[in-house]
């Protein structure tokens, strides 16, 4: 049994999980409250972030890249198209996008305007990682707007990892989605499996909840 390390970027791991119907645990880690009181999560991960996971003897980091791992451990499966496949390059692209180019840059904003001192809030380094998410939000735009899914015709992980982007730029940093990012994040947040992952998911999903009135 697969187990799955906090929620944030974890909601993506949980909802692959449900996508490819494997079995796995979530184990809450409250970061609020003093990460060093959780020794059992510092010895899967010492650096101290989520998620993580921990498949039989393998334990690893970075939501993308669990990602990877989980589709080509325990796939084949078509939410990752093959390196022959017309969509593959689109894929890979924006399967990397939705955390390099679109939640990394928030991690700034957030950290900045939640623990900087009031007067360093609207920083230079804020102004940047806007400007990052909004370039980075053009390409999927466009995208949207020739394709029904992120890499083309099909559903595939790169949808779970640019969909978590955009909710959590909307719960974050006022991200206001217009017309075919609200179509876009309808379409891929009515799957199933996000409701599954969701219900396993409690304080992803209050958060969402918040956000209703926005989709
Ligand atoms: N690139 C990482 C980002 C992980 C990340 O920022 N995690 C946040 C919560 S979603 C966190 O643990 N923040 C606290 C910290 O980094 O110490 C990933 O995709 O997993």
């Amino acid at each position: 049994m697969i187990t799955v390390y906090g929620e944030g970027r974890g909601f993506r791991v949980a909802w692959l999980l449900e996508e490819m119907g494997l079995p796995y645990r979530l184990r809450q880690v409250d970061l609020l409250d003093g990460i060093e009181n959780d020794s059992e999560f510092l010895a899967i991960n010492p650096a101290g972030f989520i998620p993580a996971i921990v498949d039989g003897d393998t334990i690893m980091v970075e939501s993308i890249a669990i990602m990877q791992y989980l589709l080509a451990r325990h796939g084949p499966t078509p939410l990752a198209p093959a390196p022959d496949d017309a969509a593959f390059a689109l894929y890979q692209q924006f399967l990397h996008m939705g955390e390099a180019g679109l939640a990394g840059p928030i991690n700034a904003i957030v950290a900045t305007i939640i623990l900087a001192p009031e007067a360093e809030r609207e920083n230079w380094t804020v102004g940047w990682a806007r400007n990052t998410f909004e370039s980075r939000l053009g390409l999927v735009s466009r995208q949207l707007a020739r394709t029904p899914w992120i890499a083309g015709e099909a559903f595939t992980a790169a949808d779970i990892s640019v969909t978590y982007a955009l909710e959590f730029a909307q719960r974050t940093i006022g991200f206001a989605p217009g017309a075919t990012e609200k179509a876009y994040i309808a379409r891929t947040t009515a799957r199933d499996a996000y409701r599954r992952a969701m219900d396993n998911c409690p304080a992803t999903k209050a958060w969402v909840a918040g956000l209703a009135g926005a989709k």
